[in-house]
């Protein structure tokens, strides 16, 4: 299946309700744009860019007499586009490069370092997997079976064993082995609790002190979380001084809009997204495909 329809099919929740509003079967009037500014609202784009959005697309509409359903779907595909901020580097093709691993539970981080071993080192690029999940013995396994999976060794410690350390090690082995591309998993932990967070501190500060290459702090957020989503990211912005995000489980979610909100709220960008469980479920970020997914793009006439 080509990406395109990949990120189609996965986003097909999000975009069912902006889809509907396209076939009222009336005018562009007054109604339509109010209809489309509350469904951009109850998409969890976020109030602000619901209604930035929708001023600039209507005026857009009537300075160019856009009129038609594609006509009207392109403008608001590209206009939700500009939302985006666009990544100055990317972590993961800029090498050489360390990536740590940030987020709440179950938000995808172990999967998506998984996924990228896995391409990066099918690419031919020297890849290291650092398990600074120390917390649960299942952790390290996971990541262990990530590892073989992908053919990449992933350095780690026993259970309970400092995880600034573990990346203190992980760095000294890159270093040693030349690797070029350096992904760190850490222990999930809830954005309100401070003493894990100061945990996570640590770890960033000393990989940065440690490394030699450029360290890069990813937030994972599960695209399901919807609103949620957007108060983990400050938090942990606020904690960490994060660099971007990558948008898990965007596949069979309605709330998909999350990653406009997220984007434009944090001034982040997202280098990857992921739209399923497998390896190859992992795809390079792209603002236009994104937004032309969620507002989807069949024909018809209002
Ligand atoms: N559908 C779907 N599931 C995903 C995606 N990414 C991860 N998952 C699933 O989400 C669950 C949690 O993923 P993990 O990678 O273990 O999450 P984590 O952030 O490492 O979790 P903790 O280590 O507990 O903090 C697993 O069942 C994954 O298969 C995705 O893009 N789509
Ligand atoms: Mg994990």
């Amino acid at each position: 299946m080509a990406l395109f329809d990949n990120l189609k099919k996965g986003l097909s929740r999000s975009r069912e309700a902006l889809s509907e509003i396209f076939y009222m079967g009336g005018e562009v009037d007054e109604e339509f744009w109010e209809n489309l500014e509350d469904t951009l609202v109850m998409g969890d784009m976020g109030a602000e860019v619901a209604m930035q959005v929708t001023d600039d697309l209507r005026e857009q509409a009537a300075r160019e007499n856009l009129r038609t359903a594609p006509q009207l779907r392109d403008a608001l595909a590209r206009r939700l586009a500009e939302v985006f901020p666009r990544a100055k580097r990317d972590p993961f093709s800029s090498l050489p490069s360390c990536v740590l691993f940030v987020g709440i539970n179950g938000a995808g981080k172990t999967t998506t370092v998984g996924k990228l071993a896995a391409a990066y080192h099918d690419l031919g690029v020297r890849c290291l997997i650092g398990g600074a999940d120390t917390f649960r013995a299942a952790a390290i396994e996971q990541l262990q079976v990530w590892g073989e999976r992908a053919g990449v060794e992933v350095i780690t410690r026993e259970r309970g064993g400092d995880p600034a350390s573990v990346c203190y090690d992980v760095l000294d082995q890159a270093e040693a082995r030349g690797s070029e591309l350096v992904l760190i998993d850490t222990a999930g932990r809830l954005h309100t609790s401070p003493e894990l967070m100061r945990e996570l501190a640590k770890v960033v500060k000393v990989s940065r002190k440690r490394a030699t290459i450029p360290v890069t702090v990813v937030l994972v957020i599960d695209a399901t979380t919807g609103q949620n989503g957007l108060n983990q990211a400050r938090e942990f912005n606020d904690a960490l001084d994060i660099d971007g995000l990558i948008v898990t489980k965007l596949d069979g979610t309605a709330k998909g809009g999350i990653a406009v909100g997220i984007a434009h709220e944090l001034n982040l960008p997202i280098f990857r997204i992921g739209v399923g469980e497998g390896r190859d479920d992992l795809q390079t970020f792209n603002a236009l495909e994104f937004c032309r997914a969620l507002v989807g793009e069949t024909e018809g006439m209002i």
